[in-house]
C-alpha cells in the first residue's frame, strides 16, 4: 500500500535499467517481529542506458544501513523517498551492501514477507520484493540468487528457497540455517522463500532424457492425505511440457507449497512454486470435480511458467500477456489433452467460451477495459484480469488457428531460440510467430493493442441456379477508455455448412467442410461455388476468435445446428442462442408484468439433446445449462437484475415440470457408485446427474426432496454432496439441519468452511442481513482471502438479485467492506471493488444509490493505489 499521490505509469516511457545486477547474496534472519535482511548485490552500469543513477525500490521496509564499494553510505550520499531509493552518478562498477528490517506479522497485505498461521511465507509478484529488500524491482532485471535463511528450528523446521539446497546446519540459541542457490537468471518477482512447519510427500521422478528430479508437495501436518492429485498432476504436467512442446524440467528439485493465506491461486516462483490450499488439497471428501479440474490446470500453469515466464520473462510489467496469456493457452490445452477426447476437449472449449462472457466481455465494455497489452497502469496488480489472462490466451490459439499447428510450434521453438534467458515483448513473441511460418502478422498486432469485443456482423445469401452461396462478414468494435475509434483485426472465422439433413456440405473442390476465413477488412464478402442446395451456416466454429457474431438465425436454423452440427462448440452455442432470445423474452414479459410463457419447441430441443445417448454426459450437461443470470444481464439495454432472475427460474421451473420423468431418468442413469475418480467421464456423468437433480429441485415435490435429501446424507464424495445441499438450499425448504451436519462435519477444513460460506451467500433467499449475520460466525474472518471470497464476492458477485436490492442495502455493504479490505489488503480490496464496474448500466434509480456508494469509497482515507484506480475509473466519464 502507498500513500503518496497517485501516478500513472506509461508503456510509452519504458526505459532500459541504468545499472544490471550480477548477482544477489540475501541473509535473512527470520522473526516475525523483526525480520533482518541483508543484501548483497553486484551490479554494472548497463552500457544501454545513458543513466549513471542508481534507482532502488522499497517499500514498508526500515533502511538500517547502507554501503557501497565497501564504505558506509551516509543519508546525504543518497536520496532517500517513499518508495524509492537513488544514488546520483554512481560508480561503473558497484557493490552494495543493504541491511533492513521489516515486520512480517503485521503485513496483513500477503505481498512481500508475511506470516500465515505462524509460519514464513512470501509474494514477490508483481512489485513485492521491493517490500523485502531495496533493490531495482523491475522484470528486466535478472540476476544469480544465493539465499541464507536463519530461523528458530523447532518453530520453523523447513527453510525453503529457489533453486538447490546447497548447505544446511544448526546455530547457536535452539535456530538453525539453510543456504540455497538458484543456478538460472532471474527477476526478482521470481524469489521466493518460505520457513514454516511443514511436511511433504515427495518422489523422484524420471525425465525423459533420464535424468533424475526430486518433485515435492509440502503441507500443514495433517494434509497429506490431500495431495496425491496435485503430485500426480505435476507429474502429467512435467511429460506433457516434454511431450508437446519438447521443454524439459532445468531444475533438479522442484517444490510445491500450500498455503491458506494467498491472495490469488499459485505463485510460480523457480524451482518453489507457492499454491493457495485450494489448488492443492484434495481428497474425495473434501474437494469437488471441479476443485479436482481446478488443481490440474493451476499445477499445470505454475509449471509451464517454467519456460513461459521465467526462462524467458517480461520486459515490463505491460507485457504482462506475454507470459500469463501464454501459459494460460498452455494449461488450457493440457487440461484437453489430458482428457484426450474430442468431445472432451469440445467440453473444456465451451468452459472457456462461458469465462469469456461471464467476466471477459464485461470487463472490455466496462470502466477498466484496457488491451491486453495495457498502456498505462496506476497499480500494476489491477492488471491481473481476465483480458490479460484469458483473452490473451484466445490471441495465442487464434496464431494457432491461423498458422495451424506445425508452424505454431515452429514460432514456439524459434521463440525460446532466440529469447532464452531475456526479458522480451508481445512483440517479439508476435516476431517469432511470423518469422517462423513466413506470414505477415502486421495487422495482427491490433489484437494487443486495442481493447474492446469487436462485434462480426454475418449475413449470406444463396443463389440456387447457380448454386451459389456467399457469406459477407462485417466487423466494428465499440470504444473504450482512451479508444474512441477502432482498426479492423485480424479475424479467423472457422466457417462450415450444414445441409438439411445435417450433415457438412463440402466448401471446394478438395472436400473441405471446415475453412478458416481471414477477415482482415471491415466488410468483406466470400464465395462458395457448387453449394447443391440452400445451407444454414455453422459461424465461428469452435469459437476460432474472441469475438461477438451476430447471424440473423432463425429458430429452425437454430434447432437444426442444435441437434447436427458437426462442431460440438457451435452445437453448444445454437443452444445458448434459443435459451437466451427465451430469456430476454421473458425478462420483458416480467418487466411489463405480462403472463410468462415458454414454448414447447425450446424444450424439445432440450429434451432431444438430454435423451441422445451418443452424446457425452458431460457435454449434456454444458448444452443444459442456461446462460447465467449476469449473462443475460450483458445483453439488456438497462439492466433489472430481478426481472432476469425471476425469468430464470421461471425457466428452470417450465423445463423442470415438463421434463420430469427425463430428468429422473438421466438423474438415476448417471449415478457413480463405487470408488471416486475424479476422471473426466465420471465428473461428466456426476455434473449431469447433478444438473438433473439441481432443475428437479426447481419444481420440487416429495418425491425430488427425499432424492436430494438422500443424495446429502448418503454421498461418498464432495461433488455429490455439495450439489445435494446446494439444490436443497435453492428449493428454499428448512435445511439448518443440514447445514449444520455439514458443517460439524467439515470443521478444521477450511477448505470445505469456504464452501459452507459461499453456498449460503449464494442462496436466493440470502439477503444484505443475513450475510451480516454469516459475518458475525466465529470462523468468519476478513483476513484469509479465500474466506473472504467465499462470502463477500459469493454474495456482491454471484447473487445479483440479493445484492442489487432496490433500497441500495447490498452497495452501502460492499462500500463498507472495500473500506475494511483496504486497510487490510489492498489486492483483495481492488478486486472487490470491480463489483461495481458495470453501474451505469443498471437503471437510474439503482444508479443513484451505486454512485453514492462509489463515492463514498472514493472519498475514504488511506486509499491504496489499487482501490482508487479501480473507483476513480468507475466514477470517470
Ligand atoms: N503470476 C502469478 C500472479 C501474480 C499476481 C500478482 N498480483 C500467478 C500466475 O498467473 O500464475
Ligand atoms: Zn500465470
Amino acid at each position: 500500500m502507498r500513500t503518496d499521490s497517485p501516478q500513472t505509469i506509461f508503456r510509452k516511457d519504458y526505459t532500459p535499467p541504468s545499472y544490471l545486477v550480477e548477482t544477489v547474496e540475501l541473509g535473512f534472519d527470520l522473526d516475525p517481529a523483526r525480520t533482518i535482511v541483508a543484501n548483497r548485490v553486484t551490479m554494472r552500469h548497463n552500457p544501454d542506458s545513458k543513466n549513471r543513477d542508481i534507482v532502488l525500490h522499497g517499500e514498508d521496509i526500515e533502511l538500517v544501513a547502507i554501503r557501497m564499494n565497501g564504505t558506509e553510505l551516509n543519508p546525504g550520499q543518497y536520496i532517500l523517498g517513499a518508495t524509492t531509493l537513488t544514488i546520483k552518478g554512481a560508480p561503473l562498477n558497484v557493490v552494495l551492501e543493504i541491511e533492513t528490517l521489516c515486520a512480517p506479522q503485521d503485513n496483513t497485505t500477503l505481498s512481500g514477507l508475511y506470516v500465515s498461521n505462524g509460519s514464513f511465507y512470501t509474494q514477490c509478484e508483481a512489485e513485492g520484493f521491493r517490500r523485502i529488500t531495496y533493490f531495482p524491482d523491475r522484470p528486466d532485471v535478472m540476476a544469480v540468487y544465493t539465499v541464507m535463511l536463519r530461523a528458530d528450528k523447532e518453530k520453523y523446521p523447513v527453510l525453503l528457497s529457489n533453486g538447490n539446497l546447497v548447505e544446511e546446519g544448526t546455530l547457536p540459541d535452539g535456530r538453525h540455517y539453510a543456504k540455497w542457490e538458484d543456478p538460472f537468471k532471474k527477476p526478482s518477482y521470481l524469489f521466493a522463500l518460505v520457513a514454516a512447519r511443514l511436511v511433504c510427500q515427495e518422489e523422484r521422478y524420471t525425465l525423459k532424457s533420464g535424468r533424475e528430479v526430486l518433485l515435492q508437495v509440502w503441507v500443514e501436518d495433517g494434509n497429506l492425505d490431500k495431495t496425491d492429485y496435485a503430485m500426480q498432476s505435476l507429474k502429467n504436467s512435467i511429460r506433457w511440457d516434454e511431450e508437446r512442446w519438447g521443454l524439459e524440467l532445468d531444475l533438479d528439485r522442484f517444490m510445491i507449497v500450500a498455503v491458506g493465506d494467498f491472495n490469488m491461486g499459485a505463485m510460480e516462483n523457480k524451482g518453489l512454486n507457492i499454491f493457495n490450499t485450494k489448488f492443492v488439497l484434495a481428497n474425495p471428501a473434501t474437494a469437488t470435480d471441479v476443485d479436482y479440474a481446478g488443481i490440474e490446470a493451476v499445477v499445470g500453469h505454475e509449471y509451464f511458467h517454467n519456460w513461459t515466464g521465467n526462462r524467458v520473462t517480461c520486459r515490463d510489467w505491460f507485457q504482462l500477456s506475454l507470459k500469463e496469456g501464454l501459459t494460460v493457452f498452455r494449461d488450457q490445452e493440457f487440461s484437453a489433452d489430458m482428457i484426450g477426447t474430442d468431445s472432451g476437449r469440445a467440453v473444456t472449449r465451451i468452459d472457456q467460451v462461458r469465462t469469456l462472457r461471464q467476466a471477459q466481455y464485461p470487463e472490455d465494455a466496462g470502466p477498466m477495459a484496457h488491451p491486453v497489452r495495457p498502456d498505462s497502469f496506476v497499480e500494476i496488480n489491477n492488471f491481473y484480469t481476465v483480458t490479460v489472462y484469458e483473452k490473451g490466451a484466445e490471441v495465442v490459439r487464434m496464431y494457432l488457428t491461423l498458422l495451424g499447428r506445425d508452424a505454431f510450434r515452429k514460432g514456439m521453438d524459434l521463440y525460446f531460440a532466440r529469447h532464452d534467458g531475456q526479458a522480451v515483448t508481445c512483440d517479439d513473441f508476435r516476431q517469432a510467430m511470423a518469422d517462423a511460418s513466413g506470414r505477415d502478422l502486421s495487422q495482427f498486432e491490433r489484437w494487443y493493442s486495442q481493447a474492446g469485443t469487436p462485434v462480426v456482423t454475418a449475413t449470406s445469401t444463396y443463389d440456387a441456379e447457380n448454386q451459389v452461396y456467399e457469406l459477407t462478414l462485417a466487423q466494428q468494435c465499440p470504444p473504450t477508455p482512451g479508444q474512441p475509434t477502432k482498426l479492423p483485426f485480424h479475424i479467423p472465422v472457422a466457417f462450415g455448412l450444414l445441409g438439411a439433413q445435417g450433415s457438412d456440405l463440402p466448401l471446394n473442390a478438395d472436400g473441405d467442410t471446415t475453412l478458416i476465413l481471414e477477415l482482415m477488412g471491415e466488410r468483406e464478402v466470400f464465395r462458395f461455388e457448387g453449394i447443391a442446395e440452400q445451407p444454414v451456416p455453422s459461424l465461428l466454429r469452435g469459437f476460432s476468435a474472441p469475438v461477438i457474431l451476430e447471424y440473423p438465425y432463425t429458430d429452425e436454423e437454430l434447432v437444426h445446428l442444435f441437434r447436427h452440427d458437426s462442431d460440438p462448440v457451435n452445437r453448444w452455442e445454437a443452444g445458448q442462442r434459443l435459451a437466451m432470445s427465451r430469456l430476454l423474452d421473458l425478462t420483458a414479459a416480467v418487466q411489463q408484468g405480462a403472463g410468462l410463457e415458454l414454448d414447447y419447441g425450446f424444450i424439445a430441443a432440450q429434451r432431444a439433446l438430454l435423451l441422445d445417448d451418443t452424446l457425452d454426459a458431460a457435454f449434456r450437461e454444458q448444452a443444459l445449462i442456461l446462460p447465467s443470470e449476469s449473462v443475460v444481464a450483458d445483453r439488456m439495454e438497462v439492466v433489472d437484475p430481478r426481472a432476469i432472475h425471476t425469468a430464470r427460474q421461471f425457466m428452470r421451473k417450465t423445463i423442470a415440470t415438463v421434463l420430469r420423468s427425463e430428468l429422473l431418468n438421466a438423474y438415476a442413469a448417471n449415478d457413480t457408485p463405487g470408488e471416486y475418480s475424479p476422471d473426466a467421464v465420471s465428473a461428466g456423468k456426476r455434473g449431469l446427474k447433478n444438473l438433473a437433480l439441481a432443475y428437479l429441485c426447481a419444481a420440487p415435490d416429495e418425491h425430488v426432496l427425499t432424492l436430494a435429501f438422500r443424495q446429502f446424507e448418503g454421498a461418498t464424495n464432495m461433488t455429490d454432496r455439495a450439489s445435494a445441499l446446494v439444490a436443497l438450499i435453492h428449493t428454499g425448504a428448512n435445511v439448518d439441519a443440514q447445514l449444520e451436519a455439514f458443517y460439524q462435519q467439515f470443521d478444521g477444513e477450511a477448505l470445505v468452511i469456504d464452501k459452507w460460506f459461499a453456498m449460503q451467500a449464494g442462496a436466493p433467499n440470502t439477503d444484505v442481513a443475513r450475510v451480516r449475520e454469516l459475518m458475525q460466525h466465529p470462523s468468519f474472518t476478513l483476513k484469509t482471502p479465500n474466506r473472504a471470497r467465499s462470502l463477500l464476492f459469493s454474495f456482491c458477485n454471484g447473487n445479483p438479485a440479493q445484492f442489487h436490492a432496490p433500497d441500495g442495502s447490498g452497495y452501502e455493504f460492499w462500500a463498507e467492506h472495500v473500506i475494511k479490505l483496504n486497510a487490510l489488503n489492498p489486492q483483495v480490496a481492488a478486486r472487490l471493488a470491480r463489483s461495481m464496474d458495470r453501474w451505469r448500466r443498471y437503471d437510474p434509480a439503482l444508479q443513484v444509490h451505486m454512485r453514492t456508494a462509489l463515492e463514498r469509497v472514493a472519498a475514504a482515507p488511506k486509499l491504496s493505489n489499487d482501490v482508487l484506480e479501480v473507483v476513480s475509473k468507475a466514477l470517470s466519464n
